[in-house]
């Protein structure tokens, strides 16, 4: 009896000075994430959020549908998630986040429901997607913010550092660089996740605070924002390097940063591209358009083409996108998404059918 008392006692002492030292473990929370991996109508598979708890009690207001990217997922450090994956399509998909995974990555059959584990120890965003044919959809973002809410720093007109923290930023964007096209989401103020699609074009007040998170899934590319400059991370406090350009150079690459938009230059449209000139020219681009508050112009985002857009046997008043895979099989090195639907049909996988209008992207992987 007296031996258990201590131990008790023993057990709260450690607790305590354990939260006084390491006050972010002490607020740590858990998440539970189910997902689902969908077909999306032009052939693309694409995460989908079904429920999110977590022990903090606060989570986003998640799209309703299957979205590329995939749900943002927005913890801090210390925490864990627990994600739980239903298979709906017809390919094995799978669930990996390099860098918070803690080693699992058990395929899901179509039918199968996988679980995956991740801890986030460092702060950053950190890409998660399928490992077997990631750059077809199955990929968003998990963004792990310090305890403190603590962003990054912007810099401002006249070459001022300010720091930041979430609950200032009017919007941010993710972004991610796959093949020949940005696919984008925004999350509002208030936590609202909206999906951009395939190259949106991207709207803000001037002034507004602005974080993007640009990641790539595949081979590298080069990220670039005009009339805009910021802080390279990793760059030290005393004596930033201020960047409108960085390079993502692999798979698992993700670029952090905040503007204030328009600073310096006024409102306007500035492009995004990639830098690397034949992906630039093959069709990776964007744009932002910075509006004055009092002008009475929408700063709101346009969404881009989208796989569940207007395409051969899918009417949307949304405009579509098919998606075609380039490989090196025989006969097949150009196949739809969705070929293996419409070739009863078409009686070929490399034939699209498209209204006026309508995108089209190509994966190489
Ligand atoms: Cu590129």
């Amino acid at each position: 009896m007296r031996s258990n008392t201590f131990i008790q006692f023993a057990a709260t002492l450690v607790a305590f000075v354990a939260a006084c030292l390491f006050p972010a473990w002490s607020m740590a929370a858990t998440h539970n994430v189910v997902l689902s991996a969908e077909t999306l109508p032009n052939g693309q598979p694409a995460y989908k959020l079904l429920s999110h708890t977590s022990s903090n009690g606060t989570v986003p207001g998640y799209a309703t549908e299957a979205t590329i990217p995939g749900p943002t997922l927005f913890i801090k450090t210390g925490d864990k998630i627990n994600v739980q994956l239903t298979n709906n399509t017809q390919s094995p998909v799978s669930f990996t986040a390099p860098g918070l995974s803690t080693g699992n990555s058990a395929l899901a059959a179509p039918g199968q429901t996988k679980s995956y584990r991740l801890n986030a120890r460092k702060a950053g965003t950190f890409a998660y997607h399928d490992e077997k044919a990631p750059m077809l959809g199955l990929f968003g973002a998990i963004v792990v913010d310090e305890s403190n809410g603590h962003v990054q720093s912007y810099v401002d007109g006249d070459g001022t550092i300010v720091s930041t923290k979430r609950s200032q930023l009017s919007k941010e964007f993710v972004l991610f660089m796959v093949g020949s096209t940005f696919w984008g989401a925004e999350i509002s103020r208030n936590g609202n996740q909206q999906p951009l699609w395939a190259n949106p074009d991207l709207g803000a007040y001037q002034d507004d605070l602005l974080r993007f998170h640009v990641l790539a899934v595949g081979p590298g590319h080069t990220f670039h924002l005009h009339a805009h400059r910021w802080i390279e991370p990793g760059s030290s406090q005393k004596a930033p390097h201020i960047i409108d350009t960085h390079i993502l150079d692999d798979l698992n690459n993700s670029h952090v940063f905040t503007i204030k938009a328009g600073t310096g230059v006024g409102p306007g449209v500035w492009q995004l591209h990639c830098h690397l000139i034949s992906h630039m020219q093959s069709g990776m681009n964007s744009r932002i358009h910075v509006v004055a508050r009092d002008s009475g112009q929408s700063a709101d985002s346009i969404v881009g083409a989208s796989p569940s857009g207007a395409i051969f046997n899918n009417d949307s008043d949304q405009p579509g996108l098919v998606t075609f895979i380039v490989s090196d099989e025989p006969a097949g090195w150009f196949r739809s998404a969705r070929g293996d639907a419409l070739s009863p049909v078409t009686h070929t996988k490399s034939l699209e059918i498209i209204p006026p209008g309508s995108s089209v992207h190509f994966v190489m992987s």
